[in-house]
Protein backbone atom coordinates (compact mmCIF):
# COMPACT_ATOMS: atom_id res chain seq x y z
CA UNK A 1 0.00 0.00 0.00
CA UNK A 2 1.23 3.21 -1.00
CA UNK A 3 0.49 6.73 0.64
CA UNK A 4 1.08 10.13 0.16
CA UNK A 5 1.95 10.81 3.91
CA UNK A 6 2.27 8.72 6.77
CA UNK A 7 1.68 9.73 10.10
CA UNK A 8 2.34 8.25 13.61
CA UNK A 9 -0.16 8.91 15.77
CA UNK A 10 -3.54 9.72 16.22
CA UNK A 11 -3.27 12.33 19.31
CA UNK A 12 -3.99 16.00 18.25
CA UNK A 13 -1.26 16.40 16.11
CA UNK A 14 -1.65 13.51 13.88
CA UNK A 15 -5.24 14.36 13.62
CA UNK A 16 -5.25 18.07 12.40
CA UNK A 17 -2.32 17.49 10.08
CA UNK A 18 -4.41 14.43 8.70
CA UNK A 19 -7.19 16.30 8.03
CA UNK A 20 -5.95 19.78 7.31
CA UNK A 21 -3.82 17.26 4.31
CA UNK A 22 -6.61 16.41 3.12
CA UNK A 23 -8.33 19.54 2.51
CA UNK A 24 -5.24 20.22 0.42
CA UNK A 25 -6.35 17.03 -1.33
CA UNK A 26 -3.52 15.27 0.10
CA UNK A 27 -3.75 11.52 1.55
CA UNK A 28 -2.49 10.45 4.61
CA UNK A 29 -3.06 7.07 7.24
CA UNK A 30 -2.76 7.64 10.78
CA UNK A 31 -0.93 4.54 12.80
CA UNK A 32 -1.81 4.30 16.10
CA UNK A 33 -0.84 2.07 19.04
CA UNK A 34 -3.36 2.25 21.48
CA UNK A 35 -7.32 1.77 20.66
CA UNK A 36 -10.02 4.83 20.11
CA UNK A 37 -11.25 4.41 23.12
CA UNK A 38 -8.22 5.13 25.18
CA UNK A 39 -6.87 7.87 22.66
CA UNK A 40 -10.64 9.76 23.38
CA UNK A 41 -10.73 9.31 27.36
CA UNK A 42 -7.36 9.86 28.01
CA UNK A 43 -6.99 13.17 30.30
CA UNK A 44 -5.00 15.93 29.52
CA UNK A 45 -5.01 19.37 28.23
CA UNK A 46 -7.85 21.59 28.77
CA UNK A 47 -7.12 25.28 27.47
CA UNK A 48 -6.97 26.52 23.85
CA UNK A 49 -5.39 29.67 22.02
CA UNK A 50 -7.70 31.58 20.32
CA UNK A 51 -5.47 30.50 17.23
CA UNK A 52 -5.59 26.89 17.53
CA UNK A 53 -9.66 27.27 17.95
CA UNK A 54 -10.22 29.36 14.51
CA UNK A 55 -7.89 26.99 12.71
CA UNK A 56 -10.22 24.05 14.42
CA UNK A 57 -13.50 25.94 13.11
CA UNK A 58 -11.46 26.71 9.94
CA UNK A 59 -10.98 23.50 9.52
CA UNK A 60 -14.38 22.63 10.06
CA UNK A 61 -14.23 20.27 12.92
CA UNK A 62 -15.32 23.42 15.96
CA UNK A 63 -18.88 22.91 15.43
CA UNK A 64 -19.01 21.46 19.51
CA UNK A 65 -16.30 23.42 20.42
CA UNK A 66 -17.71 26.57 20.00
CA UNK A 67 -21.41 24.97 21.23
CA UNK A 68 -19.68 23.47 24.65
CA UNK A 69 -16.39 24.99 24.68
CA UNK A 70 -16.33 27.64 27.57
CA UNK A 71 -14.37 31.15 26.52
CA UNK A 72 -12.75 33.25 29.17
CA UNK A 73 -10.98 36.54 29.14
CA UNK A 74 -8.88 36.31 32.21
CA UNK A 75 -7.36 33.93 34.39
CA UNK A 76 -6.35 35.19 38.53
CA UNK A 77 -3.30 34.69 39.91
CA UNK A 78 -3.53 33.95 43.89
CA UNK A 79 -0.68 34.94 46.21
CA UNK A 80 -0.35 36.12 49.86
CA UNK A 81 -4.42 34.83 50.23
CA UNK A 82 -5.13 37.76 47.60
CA UNK A 83 -5.80 37.51 44.02
CA UNK A 84 -5.50 39.29 41.14
CA UNK A 85 -7.20 39.19 37.83
CA UNK A 86 -5.24 39.36 34.43
CA UNK A 87 -7.62 40.67 32.09
CA UNK A 88 -6.78 39.40 28.42
CA UNK A 89 -9.78 41.04 26.70
CA UNK A 90 -8.83 44.85 27.85
CA UNK A 91 -4.79 43.66 27.51
CA UNK A 92 -5.64 41.91 24.09
CA UNK A 93 -8.65 41.60 22.83
CA UNK A 94 -8.58 37.65 22.28
CA UNK A 95 -9.34 35.01 24.68
CA UNK A 96 -8.69 31.48 25.58
CA UNK A 97 -10.91 28.30 24.92
CA UNK A 98 -11.23 25.55 27.79
CA UNK A 99 -12.46 22.38 26.00
CA UNK A 100 -10.75 18.84 27.08
CA UNK A 101 -8.31 18.03 24.91
CA UNK A 102 -9.65 14.07 24.66
CA UNK A 103 -12.80 16.13 23.46
CA UNK A 104 -10.79 17.77 20.16
CA UNK A 105 -9.52 14.21 19.79
CA UNK A 106 -12.97 12.78 19.62
CA UNK A 107 -13.96 15.81 17.42
CA UNK A 108 -11.02 14.95 14.92
CA UNK A 109 -11.55 11.36 14.57
CA UNK A 110 -15.18 11.73 13.76
CA UNK A 111 -14.70 13.84 11.16
CA UNK A 112 -11.60 11.91 9.90
CA UNK A 113 -14.15 8.70 9.33
CA UNK A 114 -16.70 11.13 8.54
CA UNK A 115 -14.24 12.22 5.60
CA UNK A 116 -13.27 8.05 4.84
CA UNK A 117 -9.77 9.33 6.65
CA UNK A 118 -7.97 5.88 7.59
CA UNK A 119 -6.78 5.20 11.15
CA UNK A 120 -5.32 2.01 11.76
CA UNK A 121 -6.00 1.63 15.73
CA UNK A 122 -4.37 -0.93 18.13
CA UNK A 123 -1.20 -1.30 15.76
CA UNK A 124 1.22 -3.05 17.36
CA UNK A 125 5.45 -3.05 16.71
CA UNK A 126 5.50 -0.01 14.21
CA UNK A 127 8.96 1.06 13.16
CA UNK A 128 10.50 3.01 10.14
CA UNK A 129 11.97 2.59 7.44
CA UNK A 130 14.44 4.58 4.51
CA UNK A 131 13.00 7.92 6.19
CA UNK A 132 16.49 9.35 4.65
CA UNK A 133 14.98 7.69 0.90
CA UNK A 134 12.06 9.39 -1.01
CA UNK A 135 10.31 6.42 -0.52
CA UNK A 136 10.52 6.02 3.23
CA UNK A 137 7.83 2.84 4.78
CA UNK A 138 6.24 2.31 8.31
CA UNK A 139 6.05 -1.32 9.20
CA UNK A 140 3.60 -2.02 11.96
CA UNK A 141 1.87 -5.38 13.16
CA UNK A 142 -2.14 -5.59 13.43
CA UNK A 143 -4.42 -8.64 14.18
CA UNK A 144 -0.89 -10.50 14.21
CA UNK A 145 -0.44 -9.89 10.53
CA UNK A 146 2.79 -8.09 8.93
CA UNK A 147 1.93 -4.97 7.14
CA UNK A 148 3.45 -1.89 6.03
CA UNK A 149 3.21 0.71 3.89
CA UNK A 150 5.14 3.05 1.71
CA UNK A 151 4.96 6.98 1.38
CA UNK A 152 6.68 10.21 0.17
CA UNK A 153 6.82 11.66 3.71
CA UNK A 154 6.59 10.65 7.28
CA UNK A 155 5.16 12.74 10.11
CA UNK A 156 6.37 11.52 13.67
CA UNK A 157 3.28 12.62 15.99
CA UNK A 158 3.40 9.64 18.01
CA UNK A 159 4.01 12.08 21.42
CA UNK A 160 7.42 11.83 23.43
CA UNK A 161 7.52 8.43 23.90
CA UNK A 162 7.13 7.26 20.69
CA UNK A 163 9.18 5.58 18.15
CA UNK A 164 9.55 8.35 15.61
CA UNK A 165 12.32 10.83 17.53
CA UNK A 166 14.35 8.15 18.42
CA UNK A 167 14.56 6.77 14.99
CA UNK A 168 16.63 9.87 14.14
CA UNK A 169 20.87 9.15 14.67
CA UNK A 170 21.95 10.92 18.24
CA UNK A 171 24.69 12.31 16.54
CA UNK A 172 21.98 14.45 14.51
CA UNK A 173 19.57 15.36 17.36
CA UNK A 174 20.52 17.82 19.61
CA UNK A 175 18.29 17.73 22.51
CA UNK A 176 17.37 20.82 25.17
CA UNK A 177 15.87 19.64 28.82
CA UNK A 178 15.57 20.81 32.45
CA UNK A 179 13.21 18.48 34.05
CA UNK A 180 11.21 19.93 37.77
CA UNK A 181 12.01 18.73 40.87
CA UNK A 182 8.13 18.50 41.22
CA UNK A 183 5.01 17.06 39.67
CA UNK A 184 1.31 17.75 39.64
CA UNK A 185 -1.61 15.75 40.81
CA UNK A 186 -4.50 16.78 39.09
CA UNK A 187 -8.18 15.18 39.63
CA UNK A 188 -12.10 15.56 37.94
CA UNK A 189 -14.18 15.83 40.09
CA UNK A 190 -17.98 16.44 39.80
CA UNK A 191 -18.22 19.46 41.49
CA UNK A 192 -19.19 22.67 39.70
CA UNK A 193 -16.12 24.77 39.21
CA UNK A 194 -15.59 27.11 42.32
CA UNK A 195 -14.56 29.91 39.69
CA UNK A 196 -15.63 31.26 36.59
CA UNK A 197 -11.79 31.55 35.57
CA UNK A 198 -8.68 29.64 35.66
CA UNK A 199 -6.98 30.33 39.41
CA UNK A 200 -3.38 29.96 39.16
CA UNK A 201 -1.98 30.06 42.76
CA UNK A 202 1.19 30.70 44.39
CA UNK A 203 1.36 29.41 47.92
CA UNK A 204 4.19 28.35 50.60
CA UNK A 205 2.93 24.84 50.35
CA UNK A 206 3.20 24.84 46.90
CA UNK A 207 1.52 25.33 43.30
CA UNK A 208 -2.34 24.97 42.61
CA UNK A 209 -4.42 25.55 39.60
CA UNK A 210 -8.35 25.74 39.66
CA UNK A 211 -9.60 24.60 36.39
CA UNK A 212 -12.78 22.90 34.61
CA UNK A 213 -13.89 21.05 31.54
CA UNK A 214 -17.77 22.35 32.21
CA UNK A 215 -19.85 23.99 33.89
CA UNK A 216 -20.98 20.53 36.13
CA UNK A 217 -16.89 19.66 36.32
CA UNK A 218 -13.72 20.93 37.49
CA UNK A 219 -10.24 20.26 37.41
CA UNK A 220 -7.87 20.70 39.79
CA UNK A 221 -4.31 20.32 40.16
CA UNK A 222 -1.74 20.67 43.39
CA UNK A 223 2.00 20.56 42.83
CA UNK A 224 3.83 17.34 44.39
CA UNK A 225 6.62 15.37 44.35
CA UNK A 226 8.18 13.84 41.10
CA UNK A 227 7.11 10.57 41.84
CA UNK A 228 4.41 11.40 44.32
CA UNK A 229 2.04 8.05 45.95
CA UNK A 230 -1.37 8.81 45.03
CA UNK A 231 -2.01 5.88 47.93
CA UNK A 232 -1.06 9.05 50.06
CA UNK A 233 -3.49 11.28 48.59
CA UNK A 234 -6.75 10.00 49.82
CA UNK A 235 -9.80 12.54 48.42
CA UNK A 236 -10.17 14.30 52.28
CA UNK A 237 -6.21 15.63 51.89
CA UNK A 238 -6.35 16.34 48.47
CA UNK A 239 -9.56 18.70 49.15
CA UNK A 240 -7.93 20.44 51.99
CA UNK A 241 -5.11 20.51 50.43
CA UNK A 242 -6.84 22.99 47.74
CA UNK A 243 -9.06 24.42 50.21
CA UNK A 244 -5.26 26.06 51.54
CA UNK A 245 -3.38 26.54 48.55
CA UNK A 246 -6.41 28.39 46.70
CA UNK A 247 -7.85 30.09 50.21
CA UNK A 248 -8.84 33.89 50.18
CA UNK A 249 -11.66 35.58 52.09
CA UNK A 250 -15.36 34.63 51.44
CA UNK A 251 -14.48 32.13 49.27
CA UNK A 252 -15.29 28.51 49.31
CA UNK A 253 -14.33 25.56 47.26
CA UNK A 254 -17.29 23.49 45.80
CA UNK A 255 -16.30 19.94 46.49
CA UNK A 256 -17.39 17.10 45.04
CA UNK A 257 -17.18 13.59 43.76
CA UNK A 258 -13.78 12.53 42.06
CA UNK A 259 -13.44 10.41 39.07
CA UNK A 260 -10.05 10.72 38.25
CA UNK A 261 -6.74 11.52 40.22
CA UNK A 262 -2.90 11.29 38.37
CA UNK A 263 0.17 12.53 38.78
CA UNK A 264 2.14 14.11 35.92
CA UNK A 265 5.92 14.75 35.89
CA UNK A 266 7.20 17.90 34.66
CA UNK A 267 9.79 18.32 31.96
CA UNK A 268 10.67 21.45 29.56
CA UNK A 269 12.14 19.39 26.50
CA UNK A 270 13.08 20.26 23.30
CA UNK A 271 15.07 17.79 19.95
CA UNK A 272 16.09 20.09 17.61
CA UNK A 273 16.33 19.71 13.84
CA UNK A 274 12.59 18.40 13.61
CA UNK A 275 13.15 17.10 10.46
CA UNK A 276 15.41 13.93 9.26
CA UNK A 277 14.99 12.86 5.91
CA UNK A 278 11.50 12.49 4.72
CA UNK A 279 10.97 12.13 8.37
CA UNK A 280 9.18 15.47 10.15
CA UNK A 281 8.07 15.38 13.44
CA UNK A 282 5.25 17.09 15.29
CA UNK A 283 4.04 18.38 18.67
CA UNK A 284 5.29 16.36 22.04
CA UNK A 285 7.48 13.71 19.73
CA UNK A 286 9.43 16.73 19.58
CA UNK A 287 9.08 19.00 22.56
CA UNK A 288 7.72 18.99 25.91
CA UNK A 289 6.56 22.26 27.55
CA UNK A 290 5.52 22.15 31.46
CA UNK A 291 1.63 22.61 31.38
CA UNK A 292 1.69 25.74 33.46
CA UNK A 293 1.76 27.93 30.42
CA UNK A 294 -1.30 25.37 28.93
CA UNK A 295 1.03 25.10 26.07
CA UNK A 296 1.07 21.46 25.27
CA UNK A 297 -1.76 20.91 22.66
CA UNK A 298 -1.60 24.59 21.20
CA UNK A 299 2.24 24.31 19.75
CA UNK A 300 1.15 20.84 18.37
CA UNK A 301 -1.34 22.44 16.47
CA UNK A 302 0.61 24.89 15.43
CA UNK A 303 3.43 22.52 14.41
CA UNK A 304 1.09 20.86 11.87
CA UNK A 305 0.16 24.03 10.29
CA UNK A 306 3.61 24.71 9.01
CA UNK A 307 3.68 21.48 8.23
CA UNK A 308 0.33 20.74 6.48
CA UNK A 309 1.46 24.00 4.58
CA UNK A 310 4.92 22.85 3.66
CA UNK A 311 3.97 19.18 2.42
CA UNK A 312 0.99 21.16 0.24
CA UNK A 313 3.14 23.13 -1.51
CA UNK A 314 5.45 20.52 -2.50
CA UNK A 315 2.74 18.70 -4.17
CA UNK A 316 1.28 21.58 -5.64
CA UNK A 317 4.61 22.93 -6.82
CA UNK A 318 7.35 20.63 -6.36
CA UNK A 319 9.02 23.31 -4.41
CA UNK A 320 10.54 22.28 -1.10
CA UNK A 321 11.68 25.07 0.11
CA UNK A 322 9.30 25.28 3.09
CA UNK A 323 9.85 21.99 3.74
CA UNK A 324 13.33 22.59 4.13
CA UNK A 325 12.31 25.84 6.73
CA UNK A 326 9.79 23.54 8.79
CA UNK A 327 11.93 23.04 11.68
CA UNK A 328 13.78 26.52 11.84
CA UNK A 329 9.79 28.12 11.92
CA UNK A 330 7.95 25.64 13.90
CA UNK A 331 11.49 26.12 16.31
CA UNK A 332 11.18 29.79 16.43
CA UNK A 333 7.62 29.52 18.66
CA UNK A 334 8.49 26.83 19.97
CA UNK A 335 11.08 28.54 22.51
CA UNK A 336 8.48 31.16 22.66
CA UNK A 337 6.61 28.84 24.35
CA UNK A 338 9.54 27.09 26.22
CA UNK A 339 10.40 30.17 27.65
CA UNK A 340 6.66 31.38 28.79
CA UNK A 341 5.74 27.98 30.34
CA UNK A 342 9.41 27.62 32.24
CA UNK A 343 8.89 31.42 33.62
CA UNK A 344 5.23 30.60 34.39
CA UNK A 345 6.06 27.29 36.09
CA UNK A 346 8.83 29.46 37.86
CA UNK A 347 6.82 32.35 39.14
CA UNK A 348 4.70 29.66 40.73
CA UNK A 349 6.11 26.63 41.98
CA UNK A 350 8.22 26.22 45.33
CA UNK A 351 11.62 24.62 44.63
CA UNK A 352 13.36 22.85 47.04
CA UNK A 353 16.81 24.19 48.33
CA UNK A 354 14.88 27.54 47.81
CA UNK A 355 15.15 30.26 50.60
CA UNK A 356 13.78 33.50 51.76
CA UNK A 357 15.62 35.89 49.45
CA UNK A 358 14.19 33.33 46.42
CA UNK A 359 10.72 33.47 47.84
CA UNK A 360 10.31 37.27 48.76
CA UNK A 361 11.94 37.72 45.07
CA UNK A 362 8.83 35.15 43.44
CA UNK A 363 6.09 37.20 45.65
CA UNK A 364 7.91 40.56 44.46
CA UNK A 365 7.83 38.86 40.88
CA UNK A 366 4.28 38.52 41.38
CA UNK A 367 3.43 41.90 42.56
CA UNK A 368 5.49 43.27 39.97
CA UNK A 369 3.16 41.62 37.25
CA UNK A 370 -0.24 42.35 38.94
CA UNK A 371 0.63 45.82 39.49
CA UNK A 372 1.96 46.90 35.84
CA UNK A 373 0.40 47.26 32.84
CA UNK A 374 3.28 46.29 30.34
CA UNK A 375 4.21 42.72 32.42
CA UNK A 376 0.44 41.60 32.42
CA UNK A 377 0.32 42.58 29.01
CA UNK A 378 3.23 40.89 28.04
CA UNK A 379 1.83 37.64 30.34
CA UNK A 380 -1.72 37.78 28.46
CA UNK A 381 -0.45 37.95 24.57
CA UNK A 382 1.80 34.95 25.33
CA UNK A 383 -0.83 33.14 27.06
CA UNK A 384 -3.50 33.55 24.91
CA UNK A 385 -1.22 32.71 22.02
CA UNK A 386 1.19 35.15 19.96
CA UNK A 387 0.67 35.68 16.39
CA UNK A 388 1.37 32.50 14.07
CA UNK A 389 4.84 33.92 12.27
CA UNK A 390 4.19 34.30 8.75
CA UNK A 391 6.33 32.03 6.56
P1 LIG B 1 0.10 12.89 22.06
O1 LIG B 1 0.99 12.28 23.07
O2 LIG B 1 -1.18 13.51 22.51
O3 LIG B 1 -0.29 11.83 20.91
C1 LIG B 1 0.65 10.93 20.44
C2 LIG B 1 -0.10 9.70 19.95
O4 LIG B 1 0.86 8.75 19.42
C3 LIG B 1 -0.84 8.99 21.09
O5 LIG B 1 -2.18 8.72 20.68
C4 LIG B 1 -0.05 7.70 21.28
O6 LIG B 1 -0.85 6.61 21.69
C5 LIG B 1 0.53 7.48 19.89
N1 LIG B 1 1.74 6.68 19.89
C6 LIG B 1 2.74 6.69 20.80
N2 LIG B 1 3.71 5.80 20.47
C7 LIG B 1 3.28 5.22 19.31
C8 LIG B 1 3.84 4.20 18.47
N3 LIG B 1 5.00 3.62 18.76
N4 LIG B 1 3.12 3.82 17.38
C9 LIG B 1 1.92 4.40 17.09
N5 LIG B 1 1.35 5.38 17.85
C10 LIG B 1 2.03 5.76 18.94
N6 LIG B 1 -0.92 20.19 28.10
C11 LIG B 1 -1.58 21.24 28.61
O7 LIG B 1 -1.56 22.29 27.99
N7 LIG B 1 -2.30 21.13 29.77
C12 LIG B 1 -2.35 19.96 30.50
O8 LIG B 1 -2.96 19.87 31.55
C13 LIG B 1 -1.64 18.87 30.01
N8 LIG B 1 -1.67 17.73 30.70
C14 LIG B 1 -0.93 16.71 30.22
C15 LIG B 1 -0.92 15.51 30.93
C16 LIG B 1 -0.17 14.45 30.46
C17 LIG B 1 -0.14 13.16 31.23
C18 LIG B 1 0.58 14.58 29.25
C19 LIG B 1 1.43 13.46 28.77
C20 LIG B 1 0.54 15.76 28.54
C21 LIG B 1 -0.21 16.82 29.02
N9 LIG B 1 -0.25 18.01 28.35
C22 LIG B 1 -0.94 19.04 28.80
C23 LIG B 1 0.45 18.17 27.11
C24 LIG B 1 -0.44 17.53 26.02
O9 LIG B 1 -1.53 18.26 25.87
C25 LIG B 1 0.40 17.39 24.78
O10 LIG B 1 1.09 18.57 24.48
C26 LIG B 1 -0.42 16.96 23.57
O11 LIG B 1 -1.03 15.75 23.89
C27 LIG B 1 0.53 16.81 22.38
O12 LIG B 1 -0.17 16.21 21.34
P2 LIG B 1 0.60 15.17 20.37
O13 LIG B 1 1.89 15.75 19.95
O14 LIG B 1 -0.42 14.78 19.35
O15 LIG B 1 1.01 13.94 21.30
C1 LIG C 1 -6.31 22.06 32.40
O1 LIG C 1 -7.44 22.53 32.38
O2 LIG C 1 -6.09 20.85 32.34
C2 LIG C 1 -5.15 22.99 32.46
C3 LIG C 1 -5.38 24.34 32.40
C4 LIG C 1 -4.32 25.22 32.45
C5 LIG C 1 -3.04 24.72 32.57
C6 LIG C 1 -2.82 23.37 32.63
C7 LIG C 1 -3.90 22.50 32.59
O3 LIG C 1 -2.01 25.57 32.64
Amino acid sequence: MHKQVGIVGAGPAGLILSHLLQREGIESILIEKHSQEHVQERVRAGVLEQGTVELLVEMGVGERLRREGLIHYGIELSFLGRRHRIDFKELTGRGITVYGQNEVVKDLTKARMEEGGEIVFEAEDVSLHDVQTSRPSIHYRKNGGAEQVTCDFIAGCDGFHGICRPSIPAEILTVHERIYPFGWLGILAEAPPSSHELIYANHERGFALLSMRSPKVSRLYLQCEPEEELANWPDERIWEELETRLAVDNWKLTRGPIFQKGVTGMRSFVAEPMQFGRLFLAGDAAHIVPPTGAKGLNLAAADVRVLAAAIAEFYKFGNESLLKRYSEIALRRIWKAQRFSWWMTSILHRFPGENSFDHRRQLAELDYLTGSRAASQSLAENYVGLPFDPF
